[in-house]
């Protein structure tokens, strides 16, 4: 530790402004790239720190995810694949705003916090997306964890699920897979292959998607895992960085709030088509009709395609699994009617950010979870992977339940159960509607979403808004609450809420309605009443 004052001595990574920084779980840090470099450092600290208290291999990715291109953050992942611990939140701002010359104590701090063995040997796993800024940070990590003597593997580019990969299968001693792109690219195609074996009738599914790459890290990795994927899956990949600004105009985010296709993509008729977001753990799919309609399908529409047909397949199976859904309040309406009126599936509803719904995904056998802005994944409990297991290996029994139970097996495989993962999303999307046979179309038409709008209000203080009820209502400032009931039982069918941004400094707006016109001005309605 005191060789961390022998570098600040030199000043190379001083503290250099007096304002104050707050690392969250979920968006670790952000900002603009320019003011980072001396952030890195001290989360390069942190996670040496972290290491030793996990006595475990753990991650630091430096991304900004959907964010412009000029910004950048940093994010530390647990052993598991995990967010970073609550309880290290505290530590982890103080340790980012400490005085220069407090550093040095506020690390010793932290270690007797949390009774940190010091002798322990850290180990830390790192990998950057394609932010120009991304190397001289990734440089400035390299400088806080070459103080430690820790084991480091710098993986350069990586879309941020597959660091959270490689970090679990590092915990997990090659259980989970190989912790190397290589392993990753090939765990994930064979059991895609084993599902897309040539059949006589595919009904209406054509294995062909146009993929807008949003200029990130997702662009390079698709390109890469497509030469695993045989013939399989054909995908053409546009905004591969080689000329367009990371996120710019198109992307998952963009899509999403903007309800438009991207630039960039010549979005063909009744085409699958599919963004990824900056660092490549959101999807979201759309395509055009022929009416020249723009039809979006986001984290709902595949949360409820991959409940629907895994709770078929585990019914199929013979099991007695509790199969569940999390959501968050920005799901739309109609996909939480959906699951629990024609799914008969339990749904959960959390607060914003992985990490809640993670957690709350866990309390089931099988838990999928996605927020509508296409971040999720499936987790498949020990109990049920061991039981899904049991069925496929029995020498003998219903055959019908072990061929069930067989591809069952195949799904748990396509999936990164770490995190959301555009990639492997892609691919159990893609293996449903091959199962299904279903055009994007048929998809779609499970049901209607609800016409919705987003929006953005800069306030003075977004703190002042206090949120309970998993943030669908608001209990501070007084009468906010009131105001937004009054206003939303003037439209037929609505709903609207309002949140503080966790990662800008705005309070988000978000209303659904029966028309797009009146979703519309339900949400300027209610950020009129929030500014
Ligand atoms: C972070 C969260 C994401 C959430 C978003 C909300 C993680 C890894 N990411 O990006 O899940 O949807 O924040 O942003 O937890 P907001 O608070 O600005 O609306
Ligand atoms: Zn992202």
């Amino acid at each position: 530790i005191s060789s961390v004052s022998v570098i600040l001595r030199r000043n190379i990574f001083s503290r250099r402004t007096e304002k104050t920084f707050n690392f969250t779980e979920s968006a670790g840090f952000r900002g603009k790239a320019v003011d980072l470099d001396w952030i890195v450092f001290r989360v390069g600290l942190l996670s040496v720190l972290y290491s030793k208290y996990k006595k475990a291999t753990v991650g630091v990715m430096i991304t900004a995810s959907h964010n412009p291109e000029p910004d950048n953050g940093v994010k530390v992942v647990g052993p598991m694949g995990e967010m970073m611990e609550g309880s290290w939140e505290l530590s982890a701002t103080e340790l980012i705003n400490s005085r220069d010359e407090d550093l040095e104590l506020t690390l010793q701090q932290t270690i007797n916090n949390f009774c940190i063995d010091a002798t322990w040997p850290a180990s830390v796993y790192f990998a950057r997306d394609t932010r120009p800024s991304s190397p001289m940070l990734a440089e400035a990590l390299c400088k806080a964890l070459e103080m430690f003597h820790c084991t480091v593997k710098d993986y350069g580019i990586l879309s941020t699920p597959q660091l959270h990969y490689m970090v679990r299968c590092d915990n997990t001693h090659g259980s989970y897979g190989v912790p190397t792109e290589a392993g990753y690219y090939e765990k994930l195609s064979k059991a895609f292959l084993a599902i897309m074996q040539p059949e006589s009738n595919k009904g209406q599914y054509i294995a062909s998607v146009m993929i807008d790459g949003a200029n990130g890290v997702g662009a390079l990795k698709a390109a890469d895992i497509s030469k695993y994927l045989k013939h399989s899956l054909s995908m053409s990949i546009f905004n591969d960085g080689s000329h367009g600004k990371l996120n710019y105009k198109c992307g998952a985010d963009h899509v999403k709030v903007s309800q438009t296709a991207p630039e960039g993509v010549p979005v063909e008729l009744a085409a699958r088509c599919l963004s990824f977001d900056g660092d490549a753990d959101r999807v979201v799919y759309y395509y055009i009709d022929e009416g020249g309609k723009f039809s979006l399908l986001d984290g709902d529409k595949i949360a409820t395609l991959v409940a629907g047909f895994l709770n078929e397949m585990v019914v199929a199976s013979g099991l007695n699994l509790k199969l569940g859904v999390v959501q968050t309040a920005y799901a739309n309406g109609s996909s939480t009617n959906y699951i629990s009126n024609v799914l008969k599936v339990p749904v959960s509803c959390v607060s914003t950010g992985v990490k809640h719904l993670h957690h709350r995904a866990a309390d089931y056998d099988v838990g999928v979870y996605f927020e509508a802005n296409g971040h999720g994944t499936v987790l498949f409990s020990d109990k049920a992977f061991n039981m899904i297991r049991k069925i496929s290996n029995a020498e003998s029994g219903d055959t019908c339940q072990k061929e069930a139970a067989d591809k069952l097996l195949s799904f748990v495989d396509v999936v990164n159960q770490t995190v959301g993962d555009a990639i492997s999303d892609m691919l159990l999307v893609e293996a449903i509607l091959h199962e299904r046979g279903w055009s994007i179309q048929q998809w779609n038409d499970l049901y209607n979403d609800l016409p919705n709008r987003q929006m953005k209000v800069k306030v003075r203080e977004r703190t002042v808004i206090v949120t309970t009820d998993a943030e669908r209502k608001t209990t501070a400032p007084a009468g906010l609450q009131d105001r937004i009931d009054e206003i939303v039982s003037k439209y037929p069918v609505a709903r609207a809420f309002v949140r503080p941004s966790g990662t800008e400094d705005i309070v988000r707006v978000y209303a659904e309605s029966d028309t797009q016109e009146k979703a519309d001005s339900l949400a300027c309605k209610v950020a009129q009443a929030v500014y």
